[in-house]
């Protein structure tokens, strides 16, 4: 599997410094795994963007078809995706986030608004997102899911009718698209079992119901891509979040 390194720190209000420092953390702790739970040997190959800016994360995922892009903050979705979007022709997204990440647009983009920015930029049609664990929104975010339709299974939903349930649902949309990416805000997971994360946030995923969603979402033969954003070893905990960002990278491999 192809690993791409994009140490970005763009944040608003500079709450995401420290992330910059993610990709490395991930990629020590994938010396903690052998085979992943499913019996896979994970074989790596590792590139990054230095100092990267939205041409050069895009110029550098553009010729690749499977990869795992670790961040850096949200913001790096917006470049990542459009470079995965244009080789594909009806791409979709799945994003694992406590947060909607629906602010208005601004230049350059941030992690507020990455994905606002991709639909109303035409990158990606709102039919083909797919929003899981959100349980922290902005009026302003509420407003644009409603309005745009977008297929939101928030952390109360997904408490109250089971992952299990959710899951099914998730998977029959995502299977209509031509190309699938998954994007992975270590947020989406319970501040518990994930603090060091710009924002954490309590009352999301364990560890385990993340993992039942990649375990089945890694079913879908049109899985090509996937990012996992957010780390801030600087607010971690003994690098539980770092040790389940590179947990994450195995069983996605
Ligand atoms: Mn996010």
């Amino acid at each position: 599997m192809k690993i791409i390194k994009i140490p970005v720190s763009a944040g608003w209000l500079k709450k995401t410094t420290g992330v910059e420092k993610g990709p490395d953390k991930i990629i020590k702790h994938l010396e903690d795994f052998w085979f992943s739970e499913t019996g896979v040997l994970p074989v790596y190959s590792f590139d990054e963007v230095k100092a990267p800016t939205q041409k050069s994360v895009f110029e550098k995922i553009k010729p690749l078809n499977e990869f795992i892009a670790l961040g850096g903050d949200h913001s790096m979705t917006y470049s990542v995706f459009k470079a995965f979007a244009s080789n594909h022709k009806n791409p979709g997204i799945i994003v694992f986030d406590a947060h909607p990440d629906l602010m208005p647009t601004t230049e350059p983009v941030n992690h507020e608004n990455y994905l606002r920015s991709l639909i109303e930029h035409d990158v990606v049609k709102p039919k083909n997102v797919i929003l899981a664990g959100i349980r922290n929104s902005d009026p302003d975010e509420i407003k644009f899911l409603k309005e745009n339709k977008i297929k939101n299974f928030p952390m109360s939903l997904i408490s109250e009718e089971g992952k299990e349930a959710i899951c099914d649902t998730i998977m029959s949309a995502a299977k209509n698209f031509d190309a699938l990416y998954l994007s992975i805000d270590l947020d989406a997971v319970d501040a518990a079992f994930a603090p060091g994360v710009a924002y954490p946030e309590v009352g999301g995923l364990t560890s385990r119901e993340l993992l039942y969603f990649l375990h089945r979402l890694k079913k879908l033969k049109n899985l090509k891509a996937a990012d996992i954003v957010e780390l801030n070893p600087d607010k971690d905990s003994n690098n539980i979040t770092a040790l389940l960002a590179a947990k994450l990278v195995v069983e996605l491999c």
